[in-house]
């Protein structure tokens, strides 16, 4: 037991009327939409790295956060940390959490001892997970922290890091799969380089391609059941990152024939350092079959870095849920909370009221998503947009060639005249549901 949030009661479901800030406004997870439980539709985790294990740090300050598992060391400490860690999920009753290997145990001496901790840090876990009820949606290896990772970990130049990232990685997914983990995820961390004049590109994407392939070969040894994610991110901490978007991530996944093993978990942060909104990335990776779990949080829009706010925008929100919902929803993904607090933010006060906000937020922007989808006022407007392509001529000219096609605008005199986008019209129907 921890008295870290002493005082803090379970957070209830009061509704919209109520002033009390450590209550749920919107997110009331026996509510049904679309025939679901909101729960079962959001599928929330808690990020252990942002709220368990960052010290408030920033490139101009160190630690700001003071709390009972400091310093991060030591074994014992990491079981008080877990115990803080369980206690919050216990608060705030959401259905998941996920971690990398190194916010949960102390950086060990070598691979043999990083794994001893690994493993028995989540056997902890496994006593609180029964006991609480919290499951774990995704795990991870931390291989861009320590120095051993400065030059990438699959990519990186020398082939012991290679052999260091693999048996990692193991552990990681061995782990993951003791605690019965619904998907394990690979961002690419420190996978990019900072100039070409010192980076053979070629065989660093080799590389990373036969690791991924590994991953996947391991998966199906061990008879994991839960998804292969990768995250894909355009800079920082590496200048150039291979896995910059959603688009570059398939790519990527095609060249070495893993498209249809591997999928993607996309942050609404990274979308918008890669230039794009996050709707974009959920509906390309929807579009190209790949659409696995998000990191929901949120970018500054000026700072053109990696700012992970906890999200509180709800017509955003809203149409990255509209997205997930046309693509039929969350399977074995979730909405894990990869945002944390900003560094002032110093009391356990601050950071149950930072997962409420963001979970009432992501509740707004999922009702009213699924209003607009049960309206389909959206729908009918592309189905009229896209009409021309039902008739038989139109779907046949697709089967046919350019010559078929030039004759056919000769024979029958087509000249096509502009139609409204209707651009306004529509963003004054979302307005009505947001
Ligand atoms: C980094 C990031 C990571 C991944 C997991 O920007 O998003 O926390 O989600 O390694
Ligand atoms: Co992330």
């Amino acid at each position: 037991m921890t008295d870290f949030f002493n005082g803090i009661d379970t957070i209830k479901y009061e509704g919209p009327g109520s002033t009390n800030p450590l209550a749920f406004h919107h997110y009331n997870p026996d509510e049904t939409v679309m025939g679901k439980r909101l729960e079962d539709h959001l599928r929330f985790a808690v990020a252990y790295w942002h709220s368990f294990a960052w010290e408030g740090g920033d490139p101009f300050g160190g630690q700001t956060f003071l709390r009972p598992w400091h310093p991060q060391d030591d074994m014992g400490r990491a079981k008080i940390k877990a115990d803080a860690a369980f206690e919050m999920f216990r608060i705030l009753g959401q259905p998941f959490y996920c971690f990398h290997d190194a916010d949960v145990r102390p950086e060990g001496a070598d691979y043999r001892e990083n794994t001893d901790r690994l493993n028995e840090i989540t056997d902890y876990f496994a006593g609180k997970m029964e006991d609480t009820g919290t499951r774990l949606l995704w795990g991870t290896a931390n291989m861009f922290s320590h120095r051993r990772w400065m030059s990438g970990a699959s990519t990186n130049p020398d082939p012991d890091v290679f052999a260091f990232a693999a048996a990692t990685v193991k552990s990681c997914m061995d782990a993951t799969q003791k605690l019965g983990g619904e998907n394990y995820v690979l961002w690419g961390g420190r996978e990019g380089y900072e100039t070409l004049i010192n980076t053979d590109m070629k065989t660093e994407l080799d590389h990373m391609g036969r690791f991924l392939s590994m991953v996947v070969e391991y998966k199906h040894k061990i008879g994991f059941k839960g998804q292969i994610l990768v995250e894909p991110k355009p800079q920082e901490p590496s200048k150039h990152q291979y896995d910059y978007d959603a688009a570059t991530c398939y790519g990527f996944l095609q060249k070495y024939g893993l498209e249809k093993e591997v999928k993607l978990n996309l942050e609404q942060g990274h979308a918008i350092l890669a230039g794009h909104s996050f709707e974009h990335e959920i509906a390309t990776a929807a579009a190209l079959g790949v659409l696995g779990s998000i990191d929901m949080n949120r970018n500054d829009y000026q700072s053109g870095w990696d700012t992970d706010q906890f999200p509180n925008n709800v017509p955003e929100v809203a149409l990255a849920y509209y997205h997930i919902l046309k693509a039929g929803g969350f399977t074995q993904g979730g909405t894990n909370f990869d945002a944390k607090l900003r560094r002032q933010s110093l009391d356990a006060e601050d950071l149950i009221a930072a997962h409420v906000g963001g979970m009432d937020v992501c509740a707004r922007g999922l009702k009213a998503a699924a209003a607009m989808m049960e309206d389909g006022g959206l729908e009918d407007e592309l189905n009229e947009r896209y009409a021309g392509w039902q008739t038989a001529e139109a779907k046949a000219m697709l089967e046919s060639d350019l010559g078929s096609i030039t004759k056919r605008v000769l024979d029958q005199d087509i000249n096509p005249e502009p139609r409204s986008g209707r651009q306004e019209i529509l963003e004054n129907y979302i307005n009505r549901f947001v």
